[in-house]
């Protein structure tokens, strides 16, 4: 595809992973690879055991005071982290457990930066002192066990680049971003056929009549907010 833009990228995206083949297919799928190609978001990945000794490249070992598992250690991540910087500012982020939970509004913050610097964790964790030492935004993206950061970087890196601008198409930045605008879930949709094992689809939506449509779907988001996600009703930033 074509680069739409002769300007640089608004926002580089470095993604520091031991498994970053792992990553890479991913983020040249879908609009996050669409919006790589528009020259809307630079994507980097960074292998750590780039700065890590040795011939085997070791970049965990096994965690003082015992117990199982492996830690991801200081000296190799201090080197990576401090290349990158060198290289250019950017606001440092962390894969963990222990971090803030993810959500839209955080999102939407980061999406206005000029360069997120996200650190996959993996294994039992992090040398704490790179934390103190560098002082990253830890965040996790919900109350699940995931096997390591990876899958929970793609998630912020695919929720905060559909919100580039030039980043979704046509019909879908048309479609209201029903969430993001006023906290409801999405009304159901349907497509053809008309009958579906007996099933019609609601007769609203065959009307023709636009405000009728509107209607409908309205009353079906709060109908399933009500009743799926109560919580939402009771926050503030809603119609
Ligand atoms: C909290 C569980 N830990 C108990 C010793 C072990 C552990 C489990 C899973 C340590 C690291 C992981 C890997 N998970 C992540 O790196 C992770 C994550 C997640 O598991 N759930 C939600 N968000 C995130 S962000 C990074």
């Amino acid at each position: 595809m074509a680069v739409v833009s002769n300007q640089p990228p608004a926002l580089t995206i470095e993604l520091i992973s031991l498994f970053p083949e792992a990553c890479d297919q991913f983020l040249h799928s879908s609009i996050v690879g669409r919006a790589r190609a528009r020259g809307l978001v630079r994507l980097q990945l960074v292998d750590p055991r780039r700065w890590a000794g040795g011939r085997h490249r070791v970049i965990d070992d096994r965690p003082f005071g015992g117990g199982p598992g492996m830690v991801l250690a200081a000296p190799p991540l201090a080197r990576c982290l401090d290349h990158l910087a060198s290289r250019r500012p950017g606001r440092l982020l962390v894969t963990s457990p222990q971090g803030r939970r993810l959500d839209q509004a955080f999102v939407g913050e980061l999406a206005g930066e000029s360069c997120l610097r996200i650190l996959c964790g993996h294994y039992e964790g992090i040398d704490e002192r790179v934390l103190e030492c560098y002082r990253p935004e830890e965040f996790s993206i919900g109350d699940l066990v995931l096997s390591g950061g990876e899958a929970a970087a793609l998630v912020l890196i695919d929720a905060v680049t559909r919100l580039l601008p030039g980043a979704l198409g046509h019909a879908e930045s048309a479609a209201s971003d029903s969430f993001a605008d006023d906290g409801l879930l999405d009304h159901p949709c349907y497509t053809r056929p008309a009958t579906f094992r007996g099933r019609a689809v609601p007769a609203a939506l065959l009307s023709g009549d636009h405000a009728a449509i509107d209607d409908w779907r309205h009353a079906e988001r709060q109908r399933r907010t009500r009743q799926r996600r109560p919580d939402l009703l009771d926050s503030p930033e809603r119609d």
